[in-house]
């Protein structure tokens, strides 16, 4: 039976909270496959808003299993706090699993992050802070420490003190920070494995077990196509893969279960971070901050303002691509209601030459320039559409020429926050 994958199309923040949230009520398990708390995944629920950070929002769903995948690094002190919040608001947590071989954020990590950036100026990348790149790199440099060594405290130790050997050298003699001893790491650690130990499982049998049982698996991803380490604008991305193949990895489930890929993908586009973004409003018009304004793009995580651009078809196409979309889920077209005329890039000027695919290399890319295409825009309200009749002829057309553009088909449009407010297309 069928594994499903949640991918975000852009640079992130296009509603994939909202998008598992709608899937949620069919599916047995929801599962993290990538990322940590950088995330920011908002659901609202009867007007109420949660903010899921390190969580998959699918822990809202009351009948799907909440799993933290192999591909995440976990930030023990942010995990428990966020459970605790959501407990105090009656969400039940109590049946999350977390996988034995997802990595842990250790304190320094997030040091190094922050110190990273400054160092690296004007260059930055403009991460989120929480330490994400520095534990991804342990891991991949194989000095990382899992979830399971905690239960081994011998272990621990000795991970942290090889660990510890390259830190202090960087912190002491390059960050000119102090010294960190092995015992407060360990027992930072070790502080929070009781509460750890039940949740804790092998998830692979977890989830493989299941799809053999008939069960549906959702992946939902963190982060998005153009943050991918692989694929994305590179410097400027996260440390993880947030593409559909790093949903099979990350969740320890092979390619060949998926059945369908969803990408999430907002009717403008927006990034919060440092990089290149073709379609980006400098606000010559005030149009950048209506759409900040009326989307509400501000990181859930950071409370950075977004930076807000219009749609593009050729990242769209390079995403149907990397990813091989099935489908599309089309978010926030609501907040475009009131635009009279609405531009959507449809290939790029890059030095005077047409581009109607992605260029190869990341110069290029910095220096393209949007060739529009100009839709009439819509006055009525549509945040209580739920059929494309219901949608005003100007709003089908525009989503249907998106979708044309886009790769593959749109199969629900997004019209507001809440969890009824989706317009089902076919
Ligand atoms: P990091 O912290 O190492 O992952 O940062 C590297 C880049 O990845 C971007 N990134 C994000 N972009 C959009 N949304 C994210 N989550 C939060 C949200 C962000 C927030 O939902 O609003 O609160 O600011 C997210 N997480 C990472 C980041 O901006 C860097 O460009
Ligand atoms: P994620 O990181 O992809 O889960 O997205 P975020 O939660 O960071 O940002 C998406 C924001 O848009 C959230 O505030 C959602 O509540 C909101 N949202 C999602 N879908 C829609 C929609 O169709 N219309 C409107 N107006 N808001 C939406
Ligand atoms: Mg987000």
């Amino acid at each position: 039976m069928p594994a499903i994958a949640i991918v975000g199309a852009q640079w992130g923040d296009e509603g994939k909270g909202k998008a598992t949230d709608l899937l949620g009520g069919r599916v047995d398990y929801v599962v993290k496959p990538n990322g940590g708390n950088n995330a920011g995944h908002t659901v609202v629920v009867g007007g109420e808003k949660f903010e899921l950070k390190l969580l998959p929002a699918g822990i809202l769903s009351p009948n799907a299993v909440p799993v933290i995948g192999n591909g995440v690094v976990v930030n023990l002190e942010a995990l428990f706090e966020e459970i605790d919040g959501l407990e105090a608001r009656g969400q039940r947590c109590d049946h999350l699993k977390i996988s034995a071989n997802a990595h842990l954020v250790a304190p320094y990590h997030q040091t190094m992050d922050k110190v990273t950036e400054r160092f690296l100026g004007k260059r930055a990348i403009g991460t989120t802070g929480r330490g994400i790149g520095p534990t991804y790199m342990d891991k991949v440099g194989r000095l990382g420490i899992r979830v399971q060594d905690v239960f081994d405290e011998s272990i621990l130790r000795q991970k942290i003190e090889g660990a510890l050997r390259q830190k202090n050298e960087l912190l002491v003699k390059l960050y000119n920070r102090r010294a960190i001893t092995v015992d407060e790491i360990a027992e930072y650690f070790l502080s929070y494995a009781e509460r750890l130990r039940p949740m804790v499982v092998d998830s692979t049998i977890l989830l493989n077990d299941a799809l053999d049982e008939g069960k549906v698996v959702l992946m939902e991803g963190g982060q998005a196509t153009y943050l991918d380490v692989d694929h994305g604008t590179y410097p400027f991305v996260t440390s993880s893969n947030p593409t559909a193949g790093g949903a099979s990895v990350g969740a320890g489930i092979g390619p060949t279960r998926f059945t369908r890929t969803i990408g999430i993908v907002k009717a403008y586009t927006t990034r919060v971070g440092a990089g290149p973004f073709p379609t980006e409003l400098f606000d010559e018009d005030g149009m950048g901050t209506r759409l900040r304004t009326v989307g509400g793009e501000f990181g859930v995580n950071t409370g950075r303002p977004r930076r807000t651009g219009w749609y593009d078809a050729v990242m769209a196409r390079y995403a149907t691509r990397i990813n091989g979309f099935t489908d599309y889920f089309l978010t926030k077209l609501d907040v475009l209601t009131g635009i009279e005329q609405i531009p959507v890039c449809v290939a790029y000027d890059v030095d005077g030459v047409r581009h109607d695919e992605m260029p190869m290399t990341q110069t290029a890319f910095h220096h393209a320039k949007p060739i529009f295409e100009y839709f009439e825009g819509w006055t009525e309200d549509i945040s209580g559409a739920r059929t494309m009749e219901d949608l005003p002829a100007n709003a089908r057309d525009y989503v249907l020429a998106l979708e044309k553009m886009s790769g593959t088909r749109m199969s629900a449009i997004g019209v507001g926050p809440g969890r009824d407010q989706v317009v089902q297309v076919r």
